[in-house]
Parts: structure tokens; C-alpha cells; sequence
């Protein structure tokens, strides 16, 4: 990892949509070759493993180079932070996840997305996630609010826990007994938990009232930051998750529908951001 960046003058109006304008476009070719990718695991391409549990494919490193070569040339300024390539860490950031999702990437299961969120000063300014088996984009602009497929979602209205459906997130950095304790206080509240294993879409689901929750006791930036402005921007409620060096070396994350968040952060024991937003 690199020094962290001072602060910098923000980007004005224009600069801006010209960034967001950019990833939209780069979603969309990202996903084409990512689903080219889907298509050859889909008639049994071999799959590699990083660690226990930690699959990667030969695409998710060259999507991931895809983003990376086209930012470097249209925003040669800006920094990078890719879950494959590495970071070069600047005040204006590129988050990119490449295939999150990848253990159902690998298994043809069609349930990831390519995900890009930026940064600027620690805030995030826009973020998508496009999964292109489903050919679904998400995408968030702060203040603007999310929309799939251009069309604007909201967190669902869920009150009542015996019908709340909760997604808890894992990873072989947390250890088992943590992750069971966090598992059986949601089940005696009454929900429903799920993993479908891409933290991204995930937290785009609770921004879509698809899901109502989804807590994880350490995720990496990349996976989770275009996904957190959707959800704020769509009403749910989230943790404060670029507090501290979030950024640089992940923390908990929780977003939920606003009628279950306060039920969700005890039994999780992530605290939700202070004032709420
Ligand atoms: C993974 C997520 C998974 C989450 C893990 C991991 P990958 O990312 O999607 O849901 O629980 O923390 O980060 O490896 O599929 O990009």
C-alpha cells in the first residue's frame, strides 16, 4: 500500500458528470467482457483459488485492466484501487471490484457484478454495479439518488422481523465463532438469513427493497462502495463505513431498511452512522 493522500480541491459540477458519464460506459463494456468470461465458465473453463474459499478466474484481472487502462488515459490524475491490480491512492479515487461475486462467476451461476464507485476526499460521489447475465445496472449519483436500469429504487418499508429477509456476508477473515454468534442472534430475531456471495449486489438488493439487510464483519472498499452510496441514496440506513482507514483496509458494513436497521446493528454489533444518513 501507498501513503495516504492529503486532501484536494473538490471537482467541480462538470468534471464530475464527465466521471460519472465515463463510468457508465465503462459498466457497460466492463460487463461485455466479464459475460464473455460467464459464457466460458459456463462450459467448464478452469478456476483458480487465491486462498480457502477465494476463487479468481483469469477475467477478473483482465476486466479489472480493461477499467484501469481506460481511466488512466481519460483521468490520468485520478488513483486506483482494484481488488486485482493494487491501489495508487490519490485524493480522487477509483474503487473497482472487477467480478464481484466471483465464486458464482466460476461455477456459471449468474449472481456478480462489476462494481465502480469514486471518491473524492473519502466521500463517495457515484457508483454502479452492472450484472450483465441479468443485463441490471445500478447506478448512484450522492444527492441525485439510484436507479436500476435508469429507473429509481427504493429501500423497502419492512418493519416486522419474522418477515425481514437479511443477508449476512462471509469471509474466511473473520473467524468461524464470530460469524456464528452474529448468524444466531439475527435467526432469534426472527429473520430470514441468506448468503448468495457477492457482498456488492448484496447491498444494491437492500438499496432495491429487494432484500432488507446486509451485514458483514469485514468487507474490503471494493466491494462495497458504489453499493453503499446506493442504499443511503435510496433511503436505507448504513454504517459509517469509510470512518477510519475504511478505505485503505476495510471495516464492517451494514446497510437495512430504515424500520429494521436498530434491530439489525445490535444484533450484528456494527453501530449505524451517527447523525443517521
Ligand atoms: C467477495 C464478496 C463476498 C464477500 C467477501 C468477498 P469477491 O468478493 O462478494 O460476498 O462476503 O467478503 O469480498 O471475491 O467475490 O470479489
Amino acid at each position: 500500500m501507498n501513503e495516504r493522500p492529503a486532501l484536494s480541491p473538490e471537482l467541480n459540477r462538470d468534471e464530475i458528470e464527465a466521471r460519472a458519464q465515463f463510468c457508465r460506459g465503462l459498466l457497460a463494456s466492463a460487463g461485455s467482457i466479464a459475460m464473455e468470461g460467464f459464457r466460458q465458465m459456463e462450459a467448464g473453463a478452469p478456476i483458480e483459488i487465491k486462498g480457502p474459499q477465494d476463487f479468481i478466474t483469469e477475467y477478473d484481472a483482465r476486466v479489472e485492466t480493461h477499467i484501469r487502462e481506460h481511466l488512466a488515459e481519460a483521468f490520468p490524475g485520478d488513483g486506483f484501487l482494484g481488488e486485482e491490480t493494487g491501489a495508487q491512492f490519490a485524493p480522487r479515487l477509483w474503487v473497482v471490484d472487477p467480478i464481484d461475486g466471483t465464486a458464482n462467476f466460476a461455477r456459471a451461476i449468474p449472481h456478480f457484478a462489476v462494481s465502480i464507485a469514486f471518491v473524492e476526499n473519502n466521500r463517495i460521489l457515484f457508483g454502479g454495479l452492472h450484472n450483465p447475465a441479468l443485463d441490471e445496472t445500478y447506478f448512484a449519483q450522492v444527492g441525485k439518488g439510484a436507479c436500476r436500469n435508469g429507473r429509481p429504487i427504493r429501500a423497502a418499508a419492512t418493519k416486522q422481523l419474522d418477515r425481514a429477509s437479511v443477508e449476512l456476508g462471509w469471509s474466511s477473515r473473520i473467524d468461524n465463532t464470530v460469524y456464528l454468534d452474529r448468524l444466531a442472534r439475527l435467526l432469534d430475531l426472527g429473520t430470514n438469513v441468506r448468503r448468495a456471495s457477492s457482498g456488492a449486489l448484496a447491498i444494491a438488493y437492500v438499496a432495491d427493497g429487494r432484500s432488507d439487510a446486509y451485514a458483514e464483519l469485514h468487507i474490503n472498499a471494493w466491494d462495497c462502495l458504489a453499493g453503499l452510496l446506493l442504499a443511503r441514496e435510496a433511503g436505507a440506513i448504513a454504517n459509517d463505513y469509510l470512518a477510519g482507514e475504511g478505505l485503505y483496509t476495510g471495516n464492517p458494513i451494514l446497510v437495512a431498511a430504515p424500520g429494521i436497521a436498530d434491530a439489525v446493528s445490535r444484533a450484528t454489533s456494527i453501530p449505524l452512522a451517527s447523525p443517521l444518513r
